[in-house]
C-alpha cells in the first residue's frame, strides 16, 4: 500500500513538473508568437511602404550643359527650347536655353530686389514667380516683353501649370492651385507620405497626371497625386552628384547647390533635370517601381 502511495505520489510530481513544463512552453510558445506578430507587422510595413510608394529606376539617358552660374530655380522644355528661371538677388533670370548645347538665345534680368523662382507656361506666356517680395511676372512667351504682375501672399517657390491651373508651392507640404488668369488661389492640397507631410517643396512639373516635386535639400523627386496629394513613388537621384564628381573631380560638389529644376521633353519622354549652378542637364529615363532599394541610384 505504502508502496502503491509511493508510486502515485511520485506520478502526481511527474505530473505536475510535466505540467510546470508545459506551462513554461506554452508561455515560450506565446512568446514566440507574439515576437513573430511584431516581426510580421514591422515587414509588413515595409512592404506596404515599398508597395505605397515605391522608388523607381531610372538611367542617364543623356546629358547636356548647363550654365553653371544658374542658380536654376524653374524649368520647363516647350517648343524644343529649354526655358529656364533662375534666383539670387541681383542675378536672377528668365531665360530661353536650347538644350543641345546650352545657348541662350534670350534673356531678361529682374530687377535686383527680385529673388526669382519657378516658372510655367501657360498659353503664349510665361509666369515667374518671386522667392519672398510677394510678386508674379507675366512674360510674352515669344518676346520675354514684361506684359503684367500679380501678388500672392506668402513665398514663392516651384511653379508647374497642369492646363486648368497654375501649382505652386512655397516651401511648406502645400501645394496651392491658382487660377491661370486672375492668379486667386483655387485650393490648397497638403503632400502626405506614409511617413508624415512632405516640407520643402521646391521646383514642380506636371506630367500626365501627377505632380514632379523637388524636396530642398534631398536628392530626390517626389511624384504626387494632384487631387489627393499623398506621394504615390519616389525618384532617388542622389547618384548624380557621383556621377558629376566622377567626370569634373571632387571639388565640383563643393561649388554646386542642390538638385532642383524638373522639365519634361515630351519628344523623348524624359525627364530633363539639373540642380542651383550645375555644370550639367540630365535625360533621365524612368524606369519601373521597384521596391525602396531596387530602385535606388540606378543607371550609372
Ligand atoms: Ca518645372
Amino acid at each position: 500500500m505504502l508502496c502503491r502511495n509511493y508510486k502515485y505520489d511520485v506520478l502526481r510530481r511527474l505530473l505536475t513538473i510535466n505540467r510546470g513544463i508545459t506551462r513554461i512552453i506554452k508561455v515560450f510558445l506565446w512568446f514566440l508568437v507574439l515576437i513573430g506578430i511584431v516581426v510580421g507587422y514591422h515587414t509588413r510595413g515595409i512592404n506596404d511602404r515599398a508597395i505605397i510608394e515605391p522608388f523607381y529606376s531610372y538611367k542617364i539617358a543623356a546629358v547636356y550643359p548647363h550654365d553653371s552660374s544658374a542658380f536654376t530655380q524653374g524649368l520647363v522644355y516647350y517648343n524644343n527650347y529649354l526655358y529656364e528661371g533662375t534666383g539670387l538677388y541681383g542675378n536672377s533670370t528668365l531665360r530661353q536655353v536650347r538644350l543641345e548645347d546650352g545657348l541662350i538665345r534670350q534673356v531678361v534680368t529682374m530687377p535686383d530686389q527680385y529673388f526669382g523662382e519657378g516658372i510655367a507656361i501657360v498659353d503664349q506666356s510665361v509666369v515667374q514667380l518671386t522667392w519672398k517680395e510677394n510678386t508674379g511676372f507675366v512674360y510674352d512667351l515669344t518676346t520675354f516683353a514684361l506684359t503684367g504682375t500679380f501678388t500672392y501672399p506668402g513665398e514663392g517657390w516651384g511653379l508647374a501649370y497642369d492646363g486648368r491651373h497654375l501649382i505652386m508651392s512655397d516651401g511648406s507640404s502645400k501645394l496651392t492651385f491658382l487660377d491661370p488668369h486672375t492668379y486667386q488661389p483655387v485650393k490648397q492640397v497638403d503632400v502626405q507620405s506614409i511617413t508624415g507631410p512632405v516640407e520643402n517643396l521646391n521646383e514642380l512639373e506636371y506630367i500626365d497626371g501627377v505632380i514632379y516635386a523637388n524636396i530642398w535639400l534631398e536628392d530626390v523627386i517626389a511624384l504626387i497625386d494632384p487631387e489627393t496629394g499623398f506621394v504615390i513613388g519616389w525618384i532617388d537621384l542622389s547618384g548624380l552628384g557621383s556621377y558629376l564628381e566622377g567626370r569634373f573631380g571632387p571639388e565640383v560638389l563643393q561649388r554646386i547647390d542642390v538638385l532642383n529644376g524638373i522639365a519634361y521633353h515630351p519628344g523623348t519622354g524624359h525627364l530633363l533635370v539639373t540642380g542651383k549652378l550645375w555644370p550639367l542637364i540630365f535625360a533621365i529615363e524612368v524606369g519601373e517601381p521597384g521596391s525602396n532599394l531596387e530602385g535606388r541610384s540606378q543607371g550609372l
